[in-house]
């Protein structure tokens, strides 16, 4: 273990970090030995009573905020370009970096004040529209579900303001940010709650980049399925790889939104009916476009109650590239088409957008890519359903049977028969060749060439003889098929 922490630095802090953490000398300022399960004491912290939680702290704190850089120096991240507190000015939109798109979604303004950036994040109740015909009271930031994406580069120095207009305290916590224990945001934890009415001041500067989130860390399970959470993204601040030309940021989730409610409810632990690529269910996602040969670059960040989402994209294989952990070294990223993204992480895969057409990018667990399923019905496969559903569905509105050939069926249902008020039908959207069976975590890659701009291009328009399409005659007697 001969690495030094600037060795470690210089190697990009990649391949080198998991060799020298075990050897990184301990913070100077703590004064007794060790940093095992033992207290001061020699008491036993992993039988820590209730009672000793209430104790007061028995390490030394760091004296100033200057002290905690110093410790964090010695500190080893897999995503760091320079060293932490190097002198730097603000990382400059368009010149340090490309930004993010946020599909369906806003980055966060921020201002300058005296070399820092600052920012002012506003927790409170918005009505969203998941897809045209369903709406919800949901919890989120700026008047917006999820909140904007915060944007930085790596030796930014970050001010951020929350003011809590939620009726409920609060606390928001920086997921797989490296910063002091009282900046992290865990209610009651590393910090006061936030009360209504409340404006708390988190600061701390920013010693490593990639995918992050944002989130409130109090009543999680109450707070997180309204929708209190955003994207948090800091660029390298000396990339060592080409920027992407597109880099798109998702914040992948789920809500139970019974249908005809106006709120989810944030209780149940499984059957979510409504799934999210940045709170839109398709057909209420942006679609994404390149240009053929731009790098594209996607960041997927899933905040679900319970579900982790294998995000699948055709026509083009990626790299698997970074996690809220950092960057995966070049040469230990693996190919994939289809990336699992598990609950309370990142995944970043990259790559080249070198095949036109209209691409499916979606979540791959089937009942992923339906709209307010009821998952109680019966089976109706094989079953003439429709005059069930006309009739019942009326004064139950919850009761949607499946179709008798399956859920294909349901689309025909929204379009011709009264939904209830507030709902989506649960699959679909007509596209160009036909009805789209698809609903929820679903979108739409749109690769072209001969782009002037990345406004939607409409419809892609095939080569002829690239198209699927009914078998001729001729076909099926010349390969001796019998239909
Ligand atoms: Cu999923």
């Amino acid at each position: 273990m001969g690495f030094t922490r600037r060795e470690a630095v210089g190697l990009g802090g990649l391949a080198a970090a998991w060799a020298v953490l075990p050897s990184r000398p301990a913070p100077a300022q703590t004064g007794h030995e060790g940093h095992g399960s033992m207290d001061h004491k020699g008491h036993d912290m992993n039988s820590m009573s209730p009672g000793s939680m209430s104790q007061p702290g028995t390490d030394d704190p760091a004296t100033t905020a200057e002290d905690w850089m110093s410790v964090v120096r010695e500190t080893v991240h897999p995503a760091r370009t320079i060293e932490p507190g190097a002198d730097v000015p603000p990382g400059d939109p368009g010149k340090d970096y490309n930004p993010v798109i946020t599909p369906n979604g806003v980055t966060l303004p921020f201002k300058i004040v005296d070399g820092v950036k600052v920012f002012h994040l506003v927790p409170e109740e918005v009505v969203h529209e998941f897809a045209p015909g369903l709406k919800a009271q949901l919890w989120g930031f700026n008047g917006r579900v999820h909140g904007p994406t915060i944007e930085a580069v790596e030796g930014d120095r970050i001010r951020i303001y929350v003011t809590n207009k939620l009726p409920a305290p609060t606390s928001i916590h920086w997921h797989g940010i490296i910063l002091p224990s009282g900046m992290d945001g865990v209610g009651g934890l590393s910090q006061k709650v936030i009360q209504p009415g409340e404006t708390f001041k988190y600061e701390y500067p920013l010693v490593q980049h990639g995918t992050y989130m944002y989130h409130s860390h109090h009543d999680e399970m109450t707070q997180m399925a309204l929708g209190v959470m955003g994207l948090l993204v800091i660029h390298p601040r000396r990339p060592t790889e080409p920027r992407p030309h597109r880099d798109f940021a998702f914040m992948l989730s789920e809500w139970d939104i019974k249908p005809g409610a106006f709120r989810p409810d944030p209780r149940v632990f499984a059957g979510f009916n409504t799934l999210t690529l940045n709170a839109k269910a398709f057909p209420g996602t942006e679609a994404l476009v390149a240009k053929r040969g731009d790098r594209v670059r996607l960041r997927l960040v899933n905040l679900s109650a319970m579900d982790h989402h294998p995000i699948h994209l055709h026509g083009h294989a990626f790299w698997v590239a970074q996690t809220d952990g950092g960057m995966i070294p070049p040469d230990a990223r693996w190919p994939e088409t289809t990336v699992i993204v598990p609950v309370g992480s990142s995944r970043t895969v990259d790559f080249v957008a070198d095949n036109p057409g209209d691409w499916a990018m979606h979540c791959h667990m089937t009942h992923h890519v339906m709209n307010q399923m009821g998952h109680e019905g019966p089976n109706m496969i094989g079953v003439d359903a429709r005059r069930v559903n006309r009739e019942v569905t009326p004064v139950i509105p919850a009761y949607m049977t499946m179709g008798e050939a399956g859920m294909g069926d349901m689309a025909e249902m929204g379009m011709h028969m009264a939904v209830p008020q507030n709902s989506i039908p649960m699959v679909g959207a007509q596209g160009p060749y036909d009805y789209i069976t698809m609903g929820g975590m679903f979108t739409i890659l749109k690769v072209r060439d001969n782009l002037t701009s990345y406004a939607d291009p409409g419809w892609y328009r095939p080569p002829a003889g690239t198209v699927a399409q009914l078998a001729s005659a001729q076909d099926l007697k010349r390969d001796g098929i019998k239909a």
